[in-house]
């Protein structure tokens, strides 16, 4: 006898590469997994390792309590889901979707008898299983659920509750992206800026990503100018010095050959602030632009 406690078996749909990488943690830790993929030769690999494969999504839910779905996107799960029983299942969903499809999904899943937790996955499918990655999944929605199922979810990669709003995972998830987007837009101008020239990419690369990181120290300044509303607290590079640089900018880009176009939407958005009055801010009056 044992008091090592169960472990708790679960459903994961979708089988592509997170969902396969997903599956392999749960299978190595010893959870009873039983999978489903639209595309049935994807589970050959995992019912070799112990999963137990389902031939419809409706039969997979049907096998346990603890349902994750992994899909291309929100339209997939509402296609994989359509048949099957929702009556007292915990439905989480790890798809990349939006705050609204994150939200429309909850109230069906409600409306069907489930309980409902999104999440967004800040992790690529080889930081899966690999604590010191530093991946997780941001979730939100039925917190019960989230208490119930936390260790199991807790196997394949770190959890971060962010709220009830079953659209806030989606929202941090995306938000983070987004920021993420624009810092390789502008390392993609810093590459190009050097491309013909005799630096080695090699050798500018540290100075890219140490830059970056000195300047990601300014993000918690920005969060407390938008929480005070005054922008010009703390400001040691104001509007007014920064968009004269960009002239330096712009002008650097064009002889060097560089298309100037991933730069200069950011760069229009500061030259109207300061047109509007705020030289002596920072640029977090940027945000108030965008926000309509
Ligand atoms: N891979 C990554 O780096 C990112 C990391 C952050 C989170 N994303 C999101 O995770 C979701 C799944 O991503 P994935 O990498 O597993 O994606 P694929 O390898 O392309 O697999 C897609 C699976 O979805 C199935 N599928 C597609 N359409 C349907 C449908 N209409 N009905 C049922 N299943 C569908 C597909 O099945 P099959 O093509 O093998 O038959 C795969 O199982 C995703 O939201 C990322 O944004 C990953």
């Amino acid at each position: 006898e044992t008091n090592t406690p169960a472990k708790t078996s679960l459903t994961l749909l979708g089988l592509g590469a997170m969902g396969t990488a997903l599956a392999r943690t749960w299978l190595g830790a010893g959870h009873p997994l039983t999978v489903w993929n639209r595309t049935a030769s994807r589970t050959e690999p995992l019912a070799a390792e112990g999963a137990t494969v389902a031939g419809t999504a409706a039969g997979a839910v049907a096998a346990n309590d603890l349902v994750v779905a992994c899909l291309l996107d929100d339209a997939s799960v509402r296609e994989a889901l359509t048949d099957a029983d929702l009556t007292g299942k915990d439905l989480v969903n790890l798809t990349t979707g939006t705050p609204a499809q994150a939200r429309s999904l909850a109230r069906w899943t409600r409306e069907r008898g489930g309980r409902f937790l999104d999440g967004g996955i800040m992790a690529i499918p080889p930081m899966i299983g690999v604590p010191e990655s530093g991946g997780y999944v941001f979730y939100s929605g039925s917190r019960s659920l989230f208490d119930t199922h936390q260790r199991t979810l807790a196997v394949p990669t770190g959890t971060r509750y962010v709220g009830g709003d079953p659209g806030f995972a989606a929202l941090h998830d995306v938000a983070l992206l987004s920021a993420m987007t624009g810092m390789f837009s502008g390392v993609a101008h810093a590459f190009a800026l050097i491309r013909r020239e005799e630096i080695a990419p090699k050798e500018f690369a540290p100075l890219l990503v140490e830059w970056l990181t000195a300047m990601a120290t300014l993000v918690p300044g920005t969060a407390a100018q938008l929480e005070s509303g005054d922008y010009t607290v703390g400001v040691s590079s104001n509007l007014a010095m920064m968009v004269a640089g960009n002239a330096t900018l712009l002008r650097t880009a064009e002889e060097q050959g560089v298309s100037a176009e991933l730069m200069t939407p950011y760069m229009e958005l500061m030259a109207r602030r300061l047109a509007d009055g705020h030289a002596d801010e920072s640029e977090t009056g940027v945000i108030d632009l965008l926000v309509r």
